[in-house]
């Protein structure tokens, strides 16, 4: 059982539209020419360092009112992981799925969604923007991000946060490779950065990245790890995937996609 959301979920239409056509966030730079990416990484940190100097940390993205929600809430990305761990879980409706939180923390944590869901909640209406153009509203339900952090007590060396996921994409040139994100500990900490187990009332469906997805609302939409499964506190950020600090950034975009 998913908790008080779990009845719910049968009343959402929500199901449909994992059924629509789908679109990866395809990347005309994905070039590995190493001129190409030092360019970016420059233009990037540079990114990175004026947002952080103009955006307060605590600046709140735009919250919506219920009829404001613009639907469905498409699915993107990967939308329906087969790696065998997340259908045996998936199965079992996640109920013996475990969040683990380790790395640069006093008291490395493991998780279920109950023990999440007895932490003090947050809901918020936010719009959804993907770098391919297009967005959507919905209100989302988690566990803030900050409290978890709290709980497991992060050393004072740690800088980012990095979310491991269950889902394998397919990678042409180095082979498949789990999705995986960071963000740096200001925007772990922000008060709408929650770990969302539930979406308009449902529990998160399974297109949308159930049991638990990331929601950074002052961010892009890749930044928002969906199927998470493992949570780890760090200094840096090189011994993830091509060390650029997640999926689409190991293929050319920016770390800090501010919005
Ligand atoms: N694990 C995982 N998280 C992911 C992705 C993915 O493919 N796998 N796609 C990202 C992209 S590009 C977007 S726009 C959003 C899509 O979230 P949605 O499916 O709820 O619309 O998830 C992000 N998080
Ligand atoms: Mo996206």
């Amino acid at each position: 059982m998913r908790g008080p959301l779990h009845r719910r979920r049968f009343l959402s239409g929500l199901a449909a539209a994992s059924t629509l056509p789908l679109s990866g966030c395809f990347d005309p730079l994905v070039a590995n020419d190493s001129q190409v990416r030092g360019v970016l990484a420059s233009a990037n940190d540079l990114t990175y360092r004026a947002q952080r100097l103009l955006l307060g940390s605590d600046d709140l993205a735009r919250e919506f009112s219920p009829t404001e929600i613009r639907q469905p809430m498409r699915p993107n990305g990967s939308t329906n992981p087969q790696d065998e761990p997340y259908l045996a879980l998936a199965r079992q409706d996640f109920a013996s799925y475990r969040l683990s939180i380790t790395g640069a923390v006093q008291r490395p944590l493991s998780l279920s969604l109950v023990d999440l869901q007895a932490m003090p909640a947050r809901s918020q209406i936010t719009r959804h923007d993907c770098v391919e153009g297009w967005s959507c509203i919905a209100e989302w339900t988690g566990t803030p991000l900050g409290l978890v952090l709290d709980r497991a007590g992060v050393a004072p060396s740690a800088r980012y946060v990095v979310f491991l996921c269950f889902d394998t994409l397919a990678n042409g040139f180095a082979g498949p490779i789990r999705y995986y994100e960071s963000i740096d500990l200001l925007d772990a900490r922000h008060p709408q950065t929650i770990l969302a187990y539930g979406m308009n009332g449902t529990a998160l469906p399974v297109a949308n990245g159930a049991p638990l997805r990331v929601r950074v609302e002052r961010q892009l939409g890749y930044k928002m790890a969906k199927y998470v499964r493992a949570i780890v506190v760090t200094d840096s950020l090189v011994a993830y995937g091509e060390g650029k600090g997640g999926f689409w950034e190991d293929r050319g975009y920016d770390w800090f996609a501010g919005i």
